[in-house]
């Protein structure tokens, strides 16, 4: 339909109608990218999900393949839900999923390709003998799913995990370990880790970092210079939560680093619409490569008369932070470099109190924008002019972009019309308290993303804080717009943002880009580097 047209992206990940949701199974095999996806073939809504299929050379140019996994057996006829990929000794990949049955109870279930040297892996046989794993005894059979990539210790077995919850009103949120010698049959063992406040963990996922460098790590790696990040999917609160810690291998169980910020209680991947994430080592490129699905802001009226709705944020590459080893980052994949042409340079530029700067020769709804700010001096001896004791992130929504502080909100507008009644706004905002001091805050606000009356969109404004080190020279922020998302990364990746925003007015060369300064003090832009980015074209492979 006409209406979601423009909101369509160009260099995003979207199946070419309906609802798409949670990525499942990424891998990399025999020259191609596979991606595989939670889709409703049949309306913009959830519902009938089965698993369907696209492959790439690149991550962003896709050649889709359609339905790989049907809802045709008894355990998985009300659903071929969420799963993962393992690679077995051959180098065969298997897909490990979850099926909602006739009865509505989860099973995990096999599936092995048809034909192995077949390199798009097009056609997937569910194994004679599913399920291959049922509900331990004293948890719910409607809350267990969503089995992660297997891996191995030194003792041979394989090990894999199912999301779950237990106890009183199912608030325990837990990853229940299942082992296995022959990847056919499977036993229960017990729990890698647990929260007593977190509700069902959707999509676990648990992979190792090394304590220094980018590179990634295949499944199994374990030692001494190994950490592990334990990701889980909130079904309480729809947000991807990840602590990293230790796998303890004597008792096969994870212990964060900081309990403070254990699991569903800390951080998060991202502080806007994103969700289901999952991650894979990239055995080409010796990355490990983060998959996460962006639901609308839109209503499920808005998503049917558009027709589609969930996109794949571009994927990103993770890699520990070795200056806290409690956190990652992550940065979007440099293939999507390619798309980039008609590149500006601005330098220097002076953001008076209260100005706002068009950045001219750049418009459009398909941007790679790259800026960095002086950082303003907040030791200066100044009062602060509100003290906004303990008040957090919750600023970012209390307040929005148009409140003025002393440093800041200053940042980028994207997508915004001449009159500014359109606009996105990404920003950083320096906030005070006693206990704390001065620290930095980024957001991005959508109170003011679209004018439109046809569409009722949520526009609440996201963040978290952002640290800084007193040898950053810059505050940085980098913004991918297309469309209807931005998402934001801020100081290379320590904080990330994905926004859906829809505007009516703010269109084709009419999506202006302004540079803000909405703080009493000045600042100073060092350096914005801008582009235009290509429409992706779907392609097909032949084989
Ligand atoms: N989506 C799948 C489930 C998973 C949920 C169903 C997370 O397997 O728990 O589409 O978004």
């Amino acid at each position: 339909s006409r209406l979601g047209i423009p909101y369509r992206t160009g260099y995003h990940f979207q199946p070419k109608g309906y609802w798409m949701n949670d990525p499942n199974g990424p891998v990399y095999y025999k020259g191609y990218y596979h991606l595989f996806y939670q889709y409703n073939p049949f309306a913009a809504i959830p519902g009938t999900i089965e698993w369907h299929h696209a492959v790439s050379k690149d991550m962003i140019h896709w050649q889709y393949l359609g339905a790989t996994l049907r809802r045709d057996q008894w355990y998985d006829a009300n659903g071929v839900w969420s799963g993962s990929i393992t690679f077995l000794d051959d180098g065969v990949p298997v897909i490990l999923y979850t099926g909602n049955s006739v009865d509505n109870k989860q099973y995990q279930a096999r599936a092995d390709p048809a034909d192995p040297s077949d390199p798009l892996l097009r056609n997937w046989i569910k194994a004679s003998y599913n399920p291959i794993a049922e509900t331990p005894p004293g948890y719910n059979t409607s809350q267990f799913r969503d089995p992660t990539e297997a891996w191995r210790l030194s003792d041979g077995v394989w090990r894999m995990l199912v999301g779950a919850n237990y106890g009183d009103g199912g608030l325990i949120g837990t990853a229940l370990l299942f082992k296995s010698t022959d990847f056919v049959t499977w036993n229960y063992s017990h729990r890698l880790h647990e929260n007593p406040t977190t509700g069902m963990w959707e999509c676990p996922d648990f992979f190792p970092v090394r304590v220094k460098g980018k590179k990634g790590l295949e499944p199994s790696a374990v030692g001494p210079h190994v950490l592990h990040v334990l990701k889980v999917s909130l079904d309480l609160n729809k947000h991807d939560y990840y602590s990293v810690g230790k796998y303890l291998l004597e008792t096969d169980t994870y212990a964060p680093l900081n309990p403070a910020i254990d699991t569903g209680i800390g951080l998060r991947y991202d502080y806007g619409k994103y969700y289901a994430s999952k991650t894979f080592f990239d055995h080409k490129t010796q990355r490990r490569i983060l998959y996460g699905w962006t639901n609308e802001s839109t209503s499920t009226m808005d998503d049917v008369a558009k027709g589609w709705a969930g996109l794949q944020s571009i994927p990103r590459v993770v890699w520990l932070d070795k200056r806290t080893s409690t956190n990652i980052l992550q940065w979007p994949i440099k293939e999507v470099q390619k798309l980039r042409h008609g590149k500006i340079t601005v330098k220097n530029v002076n953001l008076k109190a209260g100005e706002v700067a068009r950045l001219m020769d750049v418009s459009g709804v398909q941007l790679d924008i790259e800026v960095a700010f002086k950082i303003p001096d907040v030791k200066q001896g100044a009062t602060p002019p509100e003290l906004l004791a303990e008040s957090g992130p919750s600023v970012c929504s209390q307040k929005g972009a148009s409140v003025k502080g002393m440093y800041g909100p200053f940042g980028l507008l994207v997508l915004a019309t001449d009159d500014l009644k359109e606009q996105t706004a990404v920003y950083f905002y320096f906030v005070y308290s006693k206990k704390d001091g001065w620290k930095t805050l980024v957001c991005s606000d959508q109170s003011r993303s679209t004018v439109s009356t046809n569409l009722m969109v949520d526009k609440t404004t996201y963040g978290s804080y952002v640290r800084l080190y007193e040898d950053d020279k810059f505050l940085k922020l980098r913004l991918l717009v297309d469309h209807s998302v931005v998402e934001t990364f801020a100081q290379g990746g320590r904080t990330v943002i994905t926004s859906r925003v829809y505007p009516q007015d703010a269109q084709g060369k009419n999506a202006h880009v302004f540079l803000f300064n909405n703080g009493t003090e000045p600042v100073t832009v060092d350096t914005v580097e801008a582009w235009n980015m290509g429409a992706v074209k779907f392609v097909d492979y032949k084989h």
